[in-house]
């Protein structure tokens, strides 16, 4: 089932039918331990929505309300290489080794719910930074018991020349308005989706796809639910929390992004989130 944010409500995708939800706010909603079964109940009294010319479907915000988004780093080998060869000269390639092999993962805050831009927003590069890349992630939404409920798509955009710099510039080469990009859905399953699940990466530079790439959940070196366990270990979420899982596809060290490009990223079943570089 896939929970849309919209201007004037909640909607429910279930099966390619429409319903809106009695229940209106976000945070209240979705900070449940069994969402799923909680959907499930309501549909039954609902009914299915028809959008037409007259009635059409409601922008679509980003799928948040008053939840931080977190993320965590060189999950992946690829990040971990990417990110050792990038701060090669300022001396920090041995921390992202050692903190992709050590037990304790790499969490770090990346952005307010405000912040957050969702669907067909607009990310941005910073003015000071050279060097810049979309990263596409499986984003987990976490109740505020730290239970895995949900999932949606993030992009945590970075900036490699501010984080090649110095490893204690991270937090300003990922956060920083239009850093943060999450949708277009929370999509919350039965069952956790599977090793087999295939994160997708275009990039369309004037009509062209100047890169493209794809990982699967197999490939990441750490748990779904160990990184939640990490992020709630010490750390009150009152209303839930998304938590970014880190990046697989790096693109290659001549590659930056420019204003005007397309970042599409994919995640089947939860949909693609698109967003333009402004
Ligand atoms: O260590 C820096 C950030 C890593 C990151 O964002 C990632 O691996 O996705
Ligand atoms: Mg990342």
């Amino acid at each position: 089932m896939k929970l849309y944010k919209t201007e004037n409500g909640i909607l429910l995708e279930r099966d390619d039918l429409f319903y809106r939800l009695h229940e209106t706010d976000w945070d209240q909603t979705v900070n449940r331990d069994d969402l799923y079964g909680w959907l499930e109940i309501q549909v039954e009294s609902l009914i299915p929505l028809t959008f037409t010319d007259d009635i059409p479907m409601p922008e679509i915000l980003a799928p948040i309300g008053s939840q931080e988004v977190w993320a965590s780093g060189v999950t992946y080998f690829r990040s971990r290489t990417a990110r050792m060869e990038e701060s090669e000269k300022a001396g920090g390639g041995s921390f992202y080794d050692r903190v992709y092999e050590a037990e304790r993962p790499e969490l770090f805050f990346k952005s307010t719910a405000w912040r957050v831009v969702g669907n067909h927003g607009t990310v941005r590069i910073r003015r000071d930074s050279t060097w810049d890349v979309p990263e596409p992630e499986l984003t987990l939404f976490a109740s505020s018991s730290g239970t895995l409920v949900g999932y949606t798509i993030g992009n945590d955009m970075s900036s490699r020349s501010i984080e090649g710099e110095n490893p204690l510039y991270l937090p300003q080469a990922k956060s920083y308005t239009g850093s943060a990009a999450l949708g277009p859905c929370l999509y919350v399953p039965e069952f956790a989706l599977g090793d087999d699940t295939v994160i997708d990466l275009a990039i369309v530079r004037a009509g062209e796809e100047v890169f493209s790439g794809e990982v699967t959940l197999a490939q990441m070196k750490r748990k779904p639910d160990e990184l939640l366990q990490y992020l709630f270990r010490e750390m009150a979420f009152p209303h839930g929390a998304y938590l970014m899982t880190g990046t697989g596809i790096i693109p290659p060290s001549d590659f930056t992004l420019q204003q005007g490009d397309i970042v599409h990223i994919s995640i089947e079943p939860i949909g693609t989130l698109t967003n333009v570089v402004g």
